[in-house]
């Protein structure tokens, strides 16, 4: 699939210090790894009711962690997918009595005008699930040969044939290896298996299928079913895959092994990355990340924003109001990545009031004054992506800063280079 367009990012003088970042499965902040050559992949959108503020949000949070790293001197390689074919996006369009590639189609290309308005760097590579399936199915067969996925034989209305991921067998396995540190269930989200059954069921497992080895055993391969659309799968049969396998494979193909970050917001550290992480330790014997790093959930009303609950702001809508995206921008910016939050109108005309106070300000310069400033704000973004602080740091230097007779044209443009290249708002 093609990536959306993305502006040349400014070359700032100097450099981002070395970066600081909250790793899920640590629990804590921790420093970066200072590289020539870093890697991204952030879990995309499935592609219907797309793009609202918590899919905004998540993907400008991990834009900020790309410039930062280019601000830092660092190549990236960053890959996203789009989960094309899975039971949500067919349900949706069942429900609409509409085709459900016609909605993948339609939404994603919604979702990739709303990241080019919203000034999001583009992966390098975008990557459709339906695009991925030949390169899954021969990772799910090796899987099947090792011993670490089995066919469920069928029960009542299921088709004989699922396969799915052997987290006992995985999990045992990676430690008898013991390659590059095992891989266990719960490595990530740090929950217990206890814990893990009731998320598991409300994110699309199911514990509680006939057959399987382990409640917590993972989707692989859903063999086709009347009425639902399926692929060649080679000795799998006819099917389409499961949902982490999907990303597993696609990060493998191209990224690194491992990879720098893996990220996506906090409804996915548990199954979704801690089942993918577990493929990727089965099929190549190293962690498939070296750190996992989750944005906080965007609610609306009192309540997380999702598509199933319907109480959604969307990027487009705002736009087609006239809402400068810009001014998005800078309302999620407002917010640490990591915190949760309500989208409020309120936040829109703060953030609305400090963009036109901005663009004001920037051909008042005195020379010589935006050099401090940008200090300030690489050294807010160095210390876990802190874009709160780093717009405050700019409204109290605007504040300490007095409107000049003879404003410095080079002092504008540091202020309006170091905005977009690193908060990747354009004055
Ligand atoms: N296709 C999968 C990932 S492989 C998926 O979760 N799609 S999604 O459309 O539901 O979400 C797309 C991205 O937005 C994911 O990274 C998800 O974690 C994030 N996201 C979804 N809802 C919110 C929310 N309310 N706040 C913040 N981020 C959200
Ligand atoms: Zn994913």
């Amino acid at each position: 699939m093609k990536s959306w367009k993305s502006r040349p990012v400014p070359e700032l003088l100097g450099a981002m210090p070395a970066l600081q970042l909250f790793e899920t499965s640590a629990g804590k902040v921790v420093p970066l790894p200072v590289q020539d050559h870093a890697s991204l992949y952030v879990c995309g959108i499935t592609p219907y009711d797309a793009t609202h503020m918590g899919h905004a949000a998540t993907y400008v949070g991990f834009d900020l962690l790309n410039r930062a790293w280019r601000d830092a001197g660092a190549t990236v390689s960053y890959v996203q997918n789009v989960t094309d074919i899975d039971d949500p996006l067919l349900e949706r369009a069942e429900r609409d009595g509409v085709d459900w590639r016609a909605l993948a189609l339609e939404q994603t290309e919604l979702f990739q005008s709303d990241m080019e308005a919203l000034n999001v760097l583009g992966p390098e590579h975008y990557i459709g699930a339906v695009e991925a399936i030949e390169w899954i199915v021969p990772e799910i067969e090796k899987l099947v040969e090792s011993g670490l996925a089995y066919a469920v034989p069928g029960t009542g209305s299921e088709p004989d044939g699922d396969i799915y991921f052997s987290v006992e067998a995985a999990s045992s396995d990676a430690h008898t290896k013991g390659y590059d540190g095992p891989w266990w269930l719960g490595q990530i989200s740090g929950l217990t298996e206890e814990e893990m059954r009731p998320v598991f069921a409300e994110r699309g497992g199911d514990p509680d299928r006939a057959s399987k080895r382990h409640p917590l055993d993972a989707l692989l391969w859903r063999v086709a079913r009347e009425g639902e659309p399926s692929w060649d799968g080679a000795s799998l049969g006819a099917g389409r895959p499961g949902w982490h396998i999907e990303c597993t494979v696609i990060a493998q193909r191209f990224l690194p092994e491992p990879f720098t970050v893996q990220g996506g917001g906090s409804d996915l550290v548990f199954p979704h990355h801690e089942m993918g992480a577990g493929h990727a330790f089965a099929l190549a014997n190293v962690q498939m990340a070296q750190h996992y790093t989750h944005t906080g959930m965007v609610g609306l009303d009192g309540e997380k924003m999702s598509k199933s609950k319907g109480n959604l702001v969307l990027v487009s809508k705002l736009r087609a109001a006239g809402v400068d995206p810009a001014a998005i921008r800078l309302a999620i910016l407002a917010n640490h990545y990591r915190s949760d939050w309500f989208w409020t109108d309120d936040l829109l005309v703060q953030a609305q009031t400090r963009l036109a106070r901005w663009r004001d300000r920037m051909p008042t310069l005195p020379t010589g004054s935006a050099k401090t400033v940008l200090v300030e704000v690489r050294n807010a973004l160095a210390s876990d992506l802190d874009a709160p602080r780093a717009l405050a740091a700019i409204d109290a230097w605007l504040d300490a800063t007095p409107e000049s007779a003879m404003p410095s044209v080079f002092d504008a443009a540091i202020f309006a280079d170091l905005v977009e290249s690193l908060l990747g708002v354009v004055l």
